[in-house]
């Protein structure tokens, strides 16, 4: 309750904020998924949760996708925001508790504020760069990132046009000083990045010393202004992750960003794990505040052998696969094929493959077979079950360990792969288990030792599903809701959300008597399979 909860340190769990040069695709939803996957499972352990996802609203990429629109950046961010991200999390029931966007004042504010604070405290000082710079990337390139013409001239690699040398004064943050104290860090706190791989490159990285960062720009304005020299704007880095912060109470509200930063997990694309890693806990160090526990990189998602982009214009749309697949299956699909870490193609062959034998097959069968012979052998009143024997205990063995597995590997470890396989290794048990039992041949022994086995098989499935439908809820929330019903779980236990996960293995929940109903279909069969 919520009584209870408060003063304790909530569970907070972020997404990166995403630029909206253009709409989501593939991969912003699978880290939006899995970050809601895991806040949705500790929810339902009871715990006190903050889930954050939101925007990256300034610098130069967006400022130019407004010009070519012929609009403001401001009235680009929020149409984007309104009419793509939201009603993207919306429809896949992302369960998130805010949405900062980093045009919104309560973030500029702050960021300013923050960034005042380390000048005053002699972490900022003005320096000056010199450096090849590429107009078509609005970007300083580093000597080795060029390439040569025939006449020796060095080129952009994008553009293929002549850098110039240029010089601009800018204001650095003293990172450099920070690589020894990250490091004792680091090794103090191995769980810190994950994997493990990822780990060990940032380990490298910093070991060959950090360079410090050059944290304001002057060649554009789309940006929140540096506060003691407004000609320059504060780099949307700095200003993307203190989200983190300001989008709980950071300098504003003192109870909220205590009881939440800092962040238990960030999740992230291993693409950025180096500002997560390297750049936001040396800015917090910095001012004296805690740093994050865990940085969590997701690999990427694969189209043709290249990472899915917006800029290369190979995003699929989440909407494209959730029409023909459903949400559920969607929301389980990406975090039942790849190991969390690691890289994933996405196909619609193996998609459709998992889906009519795992999740059709295996699990939807399941349910629908035993809701019907509960229907059919007692008119849709639950039985007691009386004759426990061998092939019960092993069904309750094997819930119990499912549900150590799943609990550990989905709630701690982000080994969102395991834990689902868990669960579904169960369902298999299952399923195994009716077909030796055969229900339908011990229903016409009509002896009381008949009637007794019948009720005791059919109670051991149903009471199995109420278990899955626990378990599942976190991932897949619209299935599990219809299968709890079909087993007149709402009415005798109450709200699914709050049956805690960790508990699901407790034997003898469902109550005998309950009625059980057959709804509707959880996966439907398939139609054929759109190609485009
Ligand atoms: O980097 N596979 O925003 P962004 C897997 N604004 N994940 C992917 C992916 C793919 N192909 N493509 C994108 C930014 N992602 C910054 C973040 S945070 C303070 C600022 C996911 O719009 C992945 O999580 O480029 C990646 O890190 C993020 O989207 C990048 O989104």
């Amino acid at each position: 309750t919520g009584s209870e909860k408060q003063g304790t340190k909530a569970y907070y769990v972020t997404t990166p904020i995403y630029y909206v040069n253009d709409a989501p695709h593939l991969g912003h939803a699978y880290t939006t998924v899995a970050g809601d996957v895991l806040t949705r499972w500790h929810r339902q352990r009871g715990e006190k949760v903050w889930y954050l996802t939101g925007t990256d609203e300034h610098g130069q990429k967006i400022m130019r996708t407004a010009e070519a629109n012929n609009v403001t950046p401001q009235a680009w961010c929020d149409k984007l925001v309104e009419e793509a991200w939201k009603p993207l999390w919306e429809h896949l029931n992302i369960a998130n508790d805010d949405f900062i966007r980093t045009t919104q004042k309560r973030h500029t504010d702050r960021v300013q504020e923050f960034v005042q604070d380390l000048y005053d405290k002699g972490e900022i000082y003005k320096g000056g760069y010199e450096g090849p710079y590429c107009v078509g990337c609005e970007e300083y390139k580093l000597p080795g990132d060029l390439i040569e013409a025939e006449d020796g001239t060095k080129l952009c690699p994008i553009h293929k046009k002549p850098v110039e040398i240029l010089k601009e004064e800018n204001y650095f943050f003293k990172l450099s000083e920070y690589g020894p104290k990250l490091l004792e860090f680091y090794e103090a706190n191995p769980g810190f990045i994950q994997p493990e791989s990822a780990r060990n490159e940032v380990v490298n990285f910093v070991k060959q010393g950090l360079q410090d960062l050059s944290i304001s720009r002057s060649t554009f304005d789309w940006g929140i202004p540096i506060p003691w020299d407004e000609k320059h704007v504060i780099y949307v880095w700095v200003d993307a992750l203190l989200n983190y912060a300001t989008a709980v109470g950071y300098n504003e509200n003192p109870a909220k960003f205590e009881e939440t930063f800092p962040a238990d997990v960030h999740l992230v694309g291993k693409d950025i794990l180096r500002f997560h890693a390297v750049i936001w806990p040396a800015m917090l160090m910095a001012q004296g505040l805690p740093v994050p526990g865990r940085v969590a990189a997701n690999g990427w998602l694969m189209v043709g052998g290249e990472k899915m982009s917006k800029s290369n214009l190979t995003g699929i749309k989440p909407q494209d696969l959730t029409s023909h697949f459903g949400v559920d299956a969607y929301r389980w699909y990406f975090l039942r094929a790849i190991a969390f870490g690691s890289d994933g193609s996405f196909s619609w062959e193996d998609f459709t493959a998992r889906y009519t034998s795992e999740l059709a097959n295996d699990y939807g069968n399941l349910a629908s077979r035993v809701a019907a012979m509960v229907g059919k052998y007692f008119g849709g009143e639950l039985p007691a079950s009386t004759a426990d024997g061998d092939a019960e205990k092993a069904i309750h063995e094997g819930l119990a360990k499912a549900v150590a597995t799943a609990d550990a590997k989905i709630g701690e470890e982000l080994d969102f792969q395991a834990g689902i396989l868990a669960i579904f290794d169960f369902v298999k048990q299952v399923n195994g288990y009716i077909t030796e039992q055969e229900p339908w041949k011990v229903a016409k022994d009509d002896s009381p030792e008949g009637k007794a086995r019948l009720a005791t098989i059919l109670y051991t499935a149903a009471e199995s599903l109420r278990a899955v439908a626990v378990l599942l809820n976190p991932i897949m929330p619209e299935t599990s809701q219809a299968l709890w019903e079909s087993l007149g779980a709402e009415a005798s236990l109450g709200a699914l959300a709050d049956q805690p996960v960790q508990d699901a293995g407790t034997w003898g929940k469902l109550p005998a008597g309950a009625t059980v109903t057959k709804g509707a279909v959880l996966f439907p069969r398939l139609e054929d399979p759109k190609k485009d």
